[in-house]
């Protein structure tokens, strides 16, 4: 089964939107297989972030994300990866559509409260990164909404 690694960043738990954040995820179907609030080290936010290291952006990105802690989670489902980012929406919170989490909730794209993988492959790394010590709870929901399509 398709899994995405989403994180809710330092600003999103800061401003007590844990929940909302969520409550989306849950509504929409998903299954929550991992969730854990933790502080991130400097080195491991350096790695989430290895593809960027060249950008500008990269130093206050990276100090952002070790910040304060942020909610680490991986949401399992059937396409769960792409629509999660839609989800999610566009990284400029500015330009994200209402109804979407940044969308509802941003206007910076420094300060964009979500995180979310952008393929399989990059979900795959990014799960084994982040919980690949302390490991997934699998589980099956009684009630399965891709069934019912
Ligand atoms: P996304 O988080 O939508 O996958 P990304 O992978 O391109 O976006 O960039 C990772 C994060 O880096 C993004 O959530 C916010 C920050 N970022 C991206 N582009 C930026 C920019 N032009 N200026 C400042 N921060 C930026
Ligand atoms: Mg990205």
């Amino acid at each position: 089964m398709e899994k995405s690694f989403i994180m809710i960043k330092p600003d999103g738990v800061q401003r007590g939107l844990v929940g909302n954040i969520i409550s989306k995820f849950e509504a929409k179907g998903f299954t929550l297989v991992g969730l854990k609030q933790m502080s991130v080290s400097r080195e491991l936010a350096e790695a989430h972030y290895a593809v960027h290291k060249e950008r500008p952006f990269f130093g206050s990105l990276v100090d952002y994300i070790i910040s304060a802690p942020v909610v680490a989670m991986v949401w399992e489902g059937n396409g769960v990866i792409a629509s999660a980012r839609k989800l999610i929406g566009a990284t400029n919170p500015l330009e994200a559509e209402p109804g979407t989490i940044r969308g509802d909730y941003g206007i910076t794209i420094g300060r964009n409260l979500i995180h979310g993988s952008d393929a399989p492959e990059t979900a795959a790394s990014e799960i084994e990164l982040w919980f690949g010590e302390s490991g997934l709870c699998s589980w099956e929901p009684a009630l399965k909404p891709w069934l019912y399509e």
